[in-house]
């Protein structure tokens, strides 16, 4: 492992927003991208935090995305959104469609958002925690690169494609899951390549299909679903319902679209609000009152609710103002400058 040291928060954002105006960013986007690059170093979320301008400058200067195009938002039937994100980073577009998909969800009950032609690279909660903000139950989920192999067969055709979940809670953080379909992101097999630590079995294969626990080959070969046939079968959801019904690119396209570019995948998301208050009218505080003791019970068992940990490390980041970050990273993200 390499060495982690601590920098502060302000330090870090100002880096950011120094390395994104270096390369032609614009205002827009310099704000969108720190944003959500900061907060998930923040969150001690490693695989989607600072370490994601690498591969944000890589995608640009293999000119695989805009710096300063401005998504278009449209409202494109009563309970649907659309935002057409004009090759630019998804955390743009979706700033710029989350007012109509929220208050077409308000209104109709629920409301979806497809984002169309977005370059992704952040994680999902950063989006639903924007969701639950509002009071809203989400669900989020988008295809990326073919780099995972469905359970028994030998040819990487799904994507990492994560899928998230948000349930506001009235007096607490917001119940989250966020989790790659694969069995780890692929951000965090490229951090244990750059680290130079074994993978953990069952994360990836081979260029021939053997198991494998060295990053490098797992990068060439094929990273595998989390939980075999369940997984897979999730994550072909995923490229139905984020790239075929949206009407984008599913995670094998998006790979042929990169052209061994090494770029960001290129493709669509889409993400669906839920207004409990529309579901359950006066009934609402009694069935949320009835699901806390449901996490009450799963806590008193000795079990942690997904993004606990998360939320625990931002707490204490926020309150001394500083985070962790790997020296060499950090080196590296400061060369980008030179
Ligand atoms: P992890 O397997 O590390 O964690 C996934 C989720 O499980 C988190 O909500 C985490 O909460 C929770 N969790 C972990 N351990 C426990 C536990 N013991 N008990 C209860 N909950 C637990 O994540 P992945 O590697 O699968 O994904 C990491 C990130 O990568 C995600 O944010 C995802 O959005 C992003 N990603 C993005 C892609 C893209 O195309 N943009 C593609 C693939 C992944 P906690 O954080 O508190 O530990
Ligand atoms: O970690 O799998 C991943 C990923 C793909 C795109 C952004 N993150």
């Amino acid at each position: 492992m390499d060495a982690q040291q601590k920098i502060s928060i302000e330090e870090l954002r100002k880096l950011c927003r120094d390395v994104l105006a270096h390369y032609g960013f614009s205002q827009l986007h310099i704000n969108a991208l720190t944003e959500t690059l900061v907060t998930g170093q923040i969150n001690e979320c490693a695989s989607h935090g600072v370490y994601r301008l690498l591969g944000l400058i890589h995608t640009l200067n293999a000119g695989k995305v805009s710096p300063d195009a401005h998504p278009i938002v449209f409202d494109h039937a009563p309970a649907i959104v659309k935002v057409d994100a004009q090759k630019t980073f998804s955390p743009i577009a979706f700033q710029a469609g989350l007012p109509l998909l929220t208050e077409k969800a308000k209104i109709n009950g629920l409301a979806a958002m497809a984002i169309n032609h977005c370059v992704h690279f952040s994680a999902l909660w950063f989006e639903i925690e924007q969701i639950t903000q509002q009071g809203l139950v989400a669900i989020a989920c988008n295809p990326s690169h073919a780099w995972v192999a469905p359970v028994g067969g030998s040819k990487s055709i799904l994507g990492t494609n994560p899928f998230a979940f948000g349930w506001p809670r009235p007096d607490n953080d917001p119940f989250i899951f966020d989790f790659a379909t694969s069995a780890i992101a692929r951000g965090d097999i490229e951090l244990h390549r750059r680290t130079n630590t074994p993978l953990k079995e069952g994360w990836a294969v081979d260029v021939k299909g053997n198991p494998t626990t060295d990053p490098n080959e797992a990068l060439t070969g094929s990273m595998l679903p989390f939980g075999s046939h369940k997984g897979s079968a999730l994550s072909i959801m995923i490229e139905l319902i984020a790239a075929s019904l949206i009407g984008d690119l599913n995670s094998a396209e998006s790979l042929a679209w990169d052209e061994k570019a090494g770029g960001l995948p290129y493709h669509g998301e889409i993400i669906i609000a839920f207004n409990p208050q529309s579901f359950l009218g006066d009934q609402m505080s009694e069935y949320f009152n009835r699901a806390e003791l449901m996490f009450g019970d799963i806590e008193a068992s000795g079990a942690r609710l997904p993004s606990q940990r998360r939320y625990a490390a931002k707490k204490k980041n926020l309150a001394s103002g500083m985070v962790s970050i790997d020296q060499t990273l950090l080196k590296d993200i400061q060369n980008l400058l030179s």
